[in-house]
């Protein structure tokens, strides 16, 4: 008898304990989701791109999503200073380049986007790419639904931001980010 009662003491402490720190994992979880739910998208991304960049070997890989809703799927990219980059670019409609076309175009700073997509929109025989420019860095080929590229560049060695868009006519309204060089 004495041994079963020690044991339903035993039994009863462990369930309590056992209570005790489920309760504490609740309310870890519980902040976690708070803490998540304020920043929705950006933080995934956010993390997501300074582990990138954070990777110490040569080449630094990013990604991006272009769609038929006409958006990006990030709005920062980042890379350290004079790394060597491959981005990886994806349109993930089904939208034809013709109707829906997106590349990605770096441009230098001080480059007004607004301006340059207008110019942009004259070099429909060049992709949308105008030829008489220095203002861009690197640039994609347009592409449409379904199909990627990947594009190597190195990355400008002067810190900051600059702004990438997509120069099909009308796009860089709302395909616009920012490349971030830290
Ligand atoms: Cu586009």
């Amino acid at each position: 008898m004495k041994t079963k009662m020690k044991n339903a003491i035993l039994l009863s402490a462990l369930s309590l304990l056992l209570i005790a720190c489920g309760g504490e994992e609740n309310k870890k979880d519980d902040s976690k989701i708070t803490v998540g739910g304020t920043n929705t998208e950006a933080t995934s991304e956010e993390s997501e791109d300074k582990m990138t960049a954070d990777n110490e070997s040569d080449v630094i890989e990013l990604s991006l999503e272009g769609n038929d809703q006409m958006k990006y799927n990030k709005k920062r990219l980042r890379a350290k200073a004079g790394a060597e980059v491959e981005l990886t670019f994806k349109h993930v409609g089904e939208m034809s380049k013709q109707a829906m076309g997106h590349n990605f175009v770096l441009l230098k700073k001080g480059t007004d986007i607004m301006e340059f997509g207008e110019k942009a929109a004259g070099a429909v025989d060049n992709d949308y790419i105008p030829e008489d420019t220095d203002a861009i860095i690197a640039h994609t080929e347009m592409l449409g639904g379904g199909e990627s590229t990947v594009l190597k560049f190195t990355a400008p060695t002067e810190k900051g931001e600059y702004d990438f868009i997509c120069s099909f006519p009308g796009h860089v309204a709302l395909m616009k980010g920012k490349f971030i060089v830290n």
